[in-house]
């Protein structure tokens, strides 16, 4: 080992003990502080700061919630302004129209919503103030979260006067978190629920996770799995989510949970589960009752029914209308909603699988009670690094819907790949559904302009968990944020998101944010090109999707199999979705489907998805499309080395603890990201027949090298 290494390994390791301080100052870092580290600003940032805002007041300290935002005030702003030449000069006044200093400013509160803020500099009582105003308090704990974000970025603008108010309604998290603590497709440790200790005990680690998501405006969670439970509806579990309701409560979060739609008779409480039959309408509506005692503002259930195994109204030859709306019955009398989950596919249904949701939610349509939302995964499939827009997207105008996104990355990467979700997201909401012409994003389906739906909102599948970064990784931190932005507001632009998070995780130095937001930039397409180039999906290894296994074939259901998917021959490759295929296209609009049905149109991402494509086709590059998948590969492989580069020559700009994380994951992206493109290559070129153009490095080992690699143990595979 080289000098060097040993000098950064020795130094990595005093920092982690403490025992060296950087010569900046700054402490070692573990990731735990997320974006809220409220490190001290350079001397004349933080006097700026100290003359505007060196102490908080606020007439609402009695209000749990304006309580909590005054405390996260006072605890940023000593640290932030602790290199302050001046005094702490300024003010902060924080609260509602209760507060009289600010019902006599007249604010134009109109502005801030329910759930919005104002902020600006007003004069209070003769003194410059600066105002954070909300019409409920958690209006203001939202303003003093964005006036951090902003104040740890750099100078404060001369001049502050800024509105906001969040466009979607249910900014929700869902935890794929089991009662035994393990988390379904979860890479960063164990479930933050520490459900054998509750309710008797919390975690101050509860408080950290309901202080990160308010500061983004995230203000409901499902504390657990999707493939849930019967125990959770048990007064037992009951009592555990209750207590955790009651420490999330005070940052404007709610608790949801995910119900098993067999509850009653896995319970042994009814005879059936079938959504008709009154003894089970019943005893749902006495269980809402028992949950709301102990938890008043209790949000609502999420169900996913008939999916992948899980128990439904189906199995009583019922629709999904019909289980969903017993159901919120059930919550309605309380404000509840129920969140139905539209990612179904059947076990015996041999229509392409990307069509089943549509052909099953799109006539019930109309059907649904009004406190019932219907939840949309971004795309057909199932997560993939690139789908296509859901064709339910627009399709069911009478039905509020809302979208699911994963952030955890269980098909790109797990935690140690480097890719930024962002632009994946936003591709999707700016993509435009043409329901009422052109115009008609999917975001404005989201938030509920296209249709004038109130109960609108945003699911991300959460990527947090035990271990001390939360995230598993330090740029996985960067996907729950970004998702919690794009939830208050689905137009931010990623590269927007990127610049403000890594200002607050590492420096706002420009000299350090502009090419790591640009790495970020080009992370996602990375993943896609050494994974699943030119509209191919689900090529993941069987169970834990790990890896490649484009040559799988022998599992059970058809459409559990890659082969499926690439349909891959020695004349061709792609899933002909066309009307001489599944006829997917026809599920779109009909702008939208003609764009996709046409190969001139179609554009290269979704090539493979929609178009069985011959070998030797040409591309508007000017290649063969075999040429251009090798090309497709060999850039994904070339991004990753230069996002190793481009590490290397930024970390030493920030703690060397968090540097020599990042760097040793980059590693791994990149060795994987080969192991991709090998095997992806070894595979696909037998099949082709063709071989390697000139000058292409061969994979380094034959294909059933690949083929025998197992990975038994991979994390988050339930
Ligand atoms: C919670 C995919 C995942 C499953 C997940 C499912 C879902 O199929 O692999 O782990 O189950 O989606 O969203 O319900």
């Amino acid at each position: 080992m080289r000098s060097g290494s040993w000098t950064r390994i020795v130094a990595a390791l005093l920092l982690f003990t403490g025992i060296l301080v950087r010569p900046d100052g700054a402490r070692a870092e573990d990731g735990y502080e997320l974006w809220q580290r409220y490190r001290a600003l350079p001397a004349a940032d933080a006097s700026a700061l100290a003359a505007r805002a060196g102490s908080v007041e606020s007439d609402e300290a009695s209000n749990p919630t304006i309580a909590v935002a005054v405390a996260e005030l006072r605890r940023a702003l000593p640290t932030l302004t602790s290199g302050a030449a001046t005094g702490q000069g300024g003010a902060i006044l924080i609260g509602t129209p209760a507060s009289p200093r600010i019902a006599a400013l007249r604010l134009p509160l109109s502005r801030a919503g329910e759930e919005g803020f104002l902020i600006r500099e007003a004069d209070v009582g003769g003194r410059r103030t600066l105002v954070i105003a909300g019409n409920r308090p958690v209006g203001a704990l939202y303003g003093a979260f964005h006036f951090l974000r902003l104040a740890q970025q750099g100078p404060l603008p001369a001049r502050i006067d800024v509105a906001e108010q969040p466009r979607v309604k249910l900014r929700m998290l869902n935890h794929w978190d089991n009662l035994d603590r393990t988390v379904e497709r979860g890479f960063s440790g164990q479930s933050i629920w520490d459900w054998w200790k509750l309710p008797n005990a919390t975690d101050p680690r509860y408080i950290d996770y309901a202080r990160a998501n308010a500061s983004l405006g995230i203000n409901g969670t499902v504390l657990n799995n999707v493939n849930a439970k019967p125990d959770m509806m048990t007064a037992e579990w009951i009592a555990k989510a209750a207590k955790v309701a009651d420490v999330l409560r005070p940052y404007g979060i709610k608790v949801y949970l995910s119900a098993r739609w067999s509850t009653p008779v896995e319970l042994k409480q009814t005879a059936t589960a079938d959504p008709l039959d009154p003894a089970v309408a019943a005893w749902w509506k006495a269980k809402a009752d028992e949950i709301y005692r102990v938890i008043p503002d209790f949000g609502g259930f999420l169900v996913k029914a008939n999916s992948e195994g899980q128990p439904g109204p189906q199995d009583y030859k019922r629709t999904h209308a019909d289980g969903a709306n017993m159901l919120a019955a059930a919550v309605k009398p309380h404000g509840g909603i129920v969140m139905w989950r539209a990612f179904v596919y059947s076990e015996v249904d041999p229509e392409d699988r990307g069509k089943q949701a549509y052909s099953e939610f799109k006539p019930l349509d109309g059907k649904f009670a009004d406190n019932v939302v219907v939840q949309v995964k971004n795309g057909a499939i199932d997560f993939q690094p690139r789908e296509p827009f859901h064709p339910l997207f627009g399709a069911m105008p009478k039905t509020p819907l809302m979208i699911e996104v994963q952030i955890t990355k269980e098909y790109l990467g797990f935690a140690t790949h480097l890719a930024y979700l962002a632009p994946m997201w936003s591709e999707v909401l700016e993509a435009d559904t043409y329901a009422k012409g052109r115009g008609s994003t999917v975001a404005k389906v989201v938030d509920g302009s296209l249709e004038g739906h109130e109960l609108t909102g945003m699911a991300g599948v959460a990527n947090i968990g035990s271990d001390r970064n939360w995230s598993g990784s330090i740029f996985d931190q960067a996907n729950w944020y970004a998702y919690g932005r794009m939830a208050w507001n689905p137009d931010l632009a990623p590269a927007t998101i990127a610049r403000e998070w890594a200002r607050q995780t590492f420096t706002p130095d420009p000299a350090f944010v502009e090419p790591a937001t640009a790495m970020m930039m080009g992370s996602r397409q990375a993943v896609v090109d050494y994974m699943t180039p030119l509209g191919l999906a689900h090529l993941m290894a069987t169970g834990h999707h790990y890896g490649p296994g484009p040559w799988v074939s022998d599992l059970a259901r058809p459409e559990w199999n890659p082969t499926y998917y690439h349909r891959a021959d020695k004349n061709g490759i792609g899933f002909d979705r066309t009307k001489t295929g599944s006829n997917a296209v026809a599920q779109y609009a009909p702008p939208v489907a003609r764009r996709f049905a046409d190969r001139r149109t179609v554009g290269d991402d979704f090539l493979l998805w929609f178009h069985h494509v011959g070998w030797d086709e040409r591309m508007a590059s000017g290649r063969t499309l075999w040429e251009e998948m090798v090309a497709r590969y060999d850039g994904g492989v070339a991004a990753v080395e230069g996002m190793n580069r481009q590490w290397a020559a930024l970390s030493s700009m920030i703690d060397t603890e968090r540097a020599e994380q990042i760097a040793s994951f980059l590693v791994i992206q990149k060795e994987e990201a080969i192991w991709w493109r090998d095997a992806s290559l070894a595979y696909f070129g037998s099949v082709s027949g063709r071989p390697l153009p000139q000058g292409v490095r061969p994979p380094a080992h034959d294909l059933d090298y690949y083929k025998a690699i197992r990975h038994p143990y991979a994390p988050g595979h339930h």
